[in-house]
């Protein structure tokens, strides 16, 4: 028998409404319009209970890396689910999957990562981050330097601790949050600004907006800064050249530990590596997660510098931190043989040579619809702007909704992007085609004119 059976649309649609509370939801609304259903995919391509054959601009939720389908991971996961399909890494134990992939997590990483903490979600590793740093300064002797300075629109998970890192009102209004020691400095969007300054200036105001949050509230007080390399839930926030190495450099001059927040930017999506490659920061800590298992499986970690790793060894006893999928054999399994397809087939140098430079010269063509304001994107992470007047760059108000219907005229028109306000936002699989890179130009172009045309 099958595990799932075979349903209608509409039979999936009404169960889906009776039983299940959608993340990120507003559960009324979705009660009304009902969900679409997606079946199956393949490659960059999803296909909805109508078989509608939908290009998939977003690589799922930003974690797809390396395309559907693919055998090799499914067969990963299948082997070590035979095999030893959970065991724990608790009280001395370990198994080899996540052994192996702990060694190859230090191979592709910048040499002060000799480490790493595993957990199941980004969200899970960002709460590890703000345990680690707060312990990793006790240890030292400085009990009080507990505060984590993140950015305003900010999106580093939905936990307590992730939800508080992250820079949003509507989020941080439901449920109590930030909890304490955990503060926000503006983000390097210069877009959002009022382009007084030119980009490499407002990247330095930005950046020195850190300076004075640690002068503010003493630097013996302060942990840690966290950043996204390029905010993606935010709205693609590519920030200014100037921004990055004042970043480093603030942070080196008072001592703080930086952390770069790789879920999005990890495994190829910039073109390196990670985002940290890209901007040649060097982390004391980065949180990846999605694209290291391509979304196959579930699985999140924190790769630990040196500097850190020696102290919470050498000083620590026990982290009482852990959790009972860390390390699970099954997603270490499907991420050692997902990285291993990035290698085998060099599609990270294809986001930095290839596929990514000839999107980035499709996408800025965008830019001459009447609906763009800016088109910006660094490896296969990209942007638009909607705004209301070309010449001022004036944007609508936000209640006309024009990103949401214009994310609509796309998924659609067999397109999925994503509208961050009237900001549609893109990040396909790191194996997109030429043609299909045309394909996914052509049908943004004709919803642009869409919503022009309804409004
Ligand atoms: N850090 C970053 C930078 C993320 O983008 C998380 C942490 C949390 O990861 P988990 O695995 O706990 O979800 C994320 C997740 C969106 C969207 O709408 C983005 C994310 C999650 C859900 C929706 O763009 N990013």
């Amino acid at each position: 028998m099958a595990v799932i059976e075979e349903r209608s649309r509409s039979e999936w649609q009404d169960l889906d409404r009776d039983h299940y509370l959608h993340p990120f939801t507003d559960h009324k609304d979705l009660r009304e319009k009902k969900s679409r259903i997606i079946t199956r995919a393949d490659g960059v391509y999803i296909y909805d209970a109508d078989d509608n054959e939908i290009l998939d601009g977003m690589s799922g939720l930003w974690c797809v890396n390396a395309g559907y389908g693919r055998e090799e991971l499914v067969e990963a996961a299948e082997k070590q689910l035979r095999q030893l399909p959970y065991y724990n890494s608790f009280f001395q134990c370990a198994h080899p999957p996540s052994i192996e992939l702990s060694r190859l997590l230090k191979e592709i990483s910048q040499p002060q990562f000799n480490n790493v903490f595993f957990a199941g979600s980004g969200s899970e590793s960002n709460d590890t981050i703000v345990r680690m740093v707060r312990r990793y300064w006790d240890l030292l002797g400085e009990p009080d330097k507990q505060t984590i300075i993140s950015r305003v629109n900010a999106y580093h998970g939905s936990t307590m601790a992730g939800a508080s890192l992250s820079g949003m009102k509507p989020m941080h209004r439901q449920g109590g949050l930030p909890i304490p020691g955990i503060v926000h400095i503006d983000q390097p969007y210069w877009f959002g600004s009022d382009r007084s300054l030119s980009p490499d200036e407002f990247g330095l105001e930005t950046a020195r907006a850190l300076t004075k949050k640690i002068e503010e509230l003493g630097v013996d007080k302060v942990a840690a800064f966290i950043a996204e390399p390029v905010q993606g839930a935010g709205g693609v926030i590519v920030p200014p050249d100037t921004y990055w190495p004042e970043i480093q450099r603030i942070c080196d001059e008072y001592g703080i530990l930086l952390i770069t927040d790789e879920v999005i930017t990890g495994f190829g999506r910039l073109g390196e590596w990670f985002g940290a490659d890209y901007y040649k920061v060097k982390p004391d800590l980065m949180t990846f997660a999605k694209g290291v298992t391509s979304g196959y499986l579930p699985l999140g970690g924190v790769m630990v510098a040196d500097r850190v790793a020696d102290v919470l060894v050498e000083k620590g006893g026990e982290f009482f931190h852990g959790y009972t999928y860390s390390g699970h054999p099954a997603c270490c399994a499907v991420a050692i043989e997902n990285i291993r397809i990035l290698q085998r087939e060099g599609l990270i140098d294809r986001v930095k040579n290839d596929i990514g430079p000839y999107l980035q010269q499709r996408w800025r063509k965008l830019g001459e619809h009447p609906l763009v304001g800016e088109t910006r994107m660094v490896g296969l992470m990209g942007a638009l702007e909607l705004v209301a007047n070309k010449e001022t760059l004036e944007r609508f108000d936000e209640d006309k909704g024009v990103g949401a219907m214009c994310r609509d005229f796309l998924v659609n028109n067999g397109l999925v992007m994503r509208a961050v306000g009237d900001t549609i936002v893109v990040a396909p699989p790191l194996i997109l085609t030429h043609e299909q890179a045309d394909e996914l130009i052509e049908k943004a172009w004709k919803c642009l004119d869409l919503t022009q045309a309804a409004l």
